[in-house]
């Protein structure tokens, strides 16, 4: 991954909650949270905080103000595209994009992402590289890539064909039309579609139950499933049996299997 900059600006909002979840808010709302080089860097940072930090045990991701995010920030000039200067996105998406949405993929934690209004570009992906999806009513995904006349970038060609299915991938990603909240839940896009102004209670609610979870578990399964995604049966099913192991020699389980045998519940620590 890239080495990157630590930023003081406010392009980035981190709480850490008792519970253990950190809510990573994008902040430019003036510009539906279009990421800019501070925003991304300040992203990875707190990315890889949460990452490091056993204090964190989930992630919600979420946008302030009226969208989620709307991808690239197409003013900046570091993706090079005003006049007489030839673009290198290959390095933009290496430096930036690329650890995000590694990160968001690989964090053993579970991410939550709380799609309050339009995720559009790099900012749809960032919302399909969480591990589930709860959409504000008013939320929207669009594939605006084709638009200005790029592929889907961010992983998108990666996960929007395993979250929908090629067909409808396809479909998307060449028309780069809207797709609504309603429409996203269809598709099974989103994993649940609330009201405008439950998103961050529901969200926020579903962050402290996987906080409160068996943290090992979680980032273990996040390891298999990464891992199925790419290998055929028989070399999963032996890679899982590995996984299993390290997850039968937390203390949650042990926990969790006491707290079965006497009935009650199982207070797990993440440890
Ligand atoms: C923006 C943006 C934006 C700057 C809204 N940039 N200002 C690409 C290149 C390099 C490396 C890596 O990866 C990529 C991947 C990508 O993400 S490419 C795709 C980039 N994103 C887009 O093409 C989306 C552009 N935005 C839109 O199409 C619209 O803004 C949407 C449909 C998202 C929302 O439309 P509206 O609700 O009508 O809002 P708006 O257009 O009025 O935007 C509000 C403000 O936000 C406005 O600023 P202003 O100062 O005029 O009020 C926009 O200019 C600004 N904004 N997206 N990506």
């Amino acid at each position: 991954m890239a080495t990157t900059p630590r930023t003081d600006d406010q392009t980035l909002a981190v709480d850490i909650s008792p519970a253990g979840v950190m809510t990573i808010t994008l902040n430019r709302p003036d510009k539906l949270n279009a990421v800019n080089d501070a925003l991304s860097y300040a992203l990875i940072d707190a990315l890889k905080t949460a990452r490091k930090d056993p204090a964190v045990r989930a992630i919600l991701l979420t946008g302030a103000g009226r969208g989620f995010c709307a991808g690239q920030d197409l003013e900046s000039r570091s993706i090079g595209a005003e006049k007489g200067e030839i673009p290198h996105l290959g390095q933009s998406i290496r430096n930036r994009y690329m650890p995000i949405i590694t990160l968001l993929r690989t964090i053993e934690k579970p991410v939550v992402g709380a799609v309050n209004g339009v995720a559009a570009g790099a900012g749809a992906s960032m919302a399909f590289a969480c591990d589930v999806r709860i959409a504000a009513e008013s939320a929207s995904f669009i594939q605006a890539f084709i638009k200005v006349g790029l592929i889907p970038d961010s992983g998108a060609c990666f996960m929007l064909p395993r979250l929908v299915g090629l067909g409808r991938a396809m479909e998307l990603m060449m028309s780069g039309r809207k797709v609504k909240a309603d429409e996203a839940l269809q598709m099974g896009l989103v994993n649940q579609v609330v009201p405008d102004d439950e998103l961050m209670t529901t969200a926020l609610a579903l962050a402290t139950d996987y906080a409160q979870g068996p943290t090992k578990a979680f980032g273990l399964l996040k390891r298999a499933t990464n891992r199925a995604m790419d290998c055929d049966l028989e070399t999963y099913l032996a890679y899982e049996a590995d996984v299993q192991e390290i997850a039968g020699r937390t203390a949650d389980f042990a926990e969790g299997v006491a707290a079965f045998v006497q009935k009650r519940p199982a207070n797990f620590t993440g440890a």
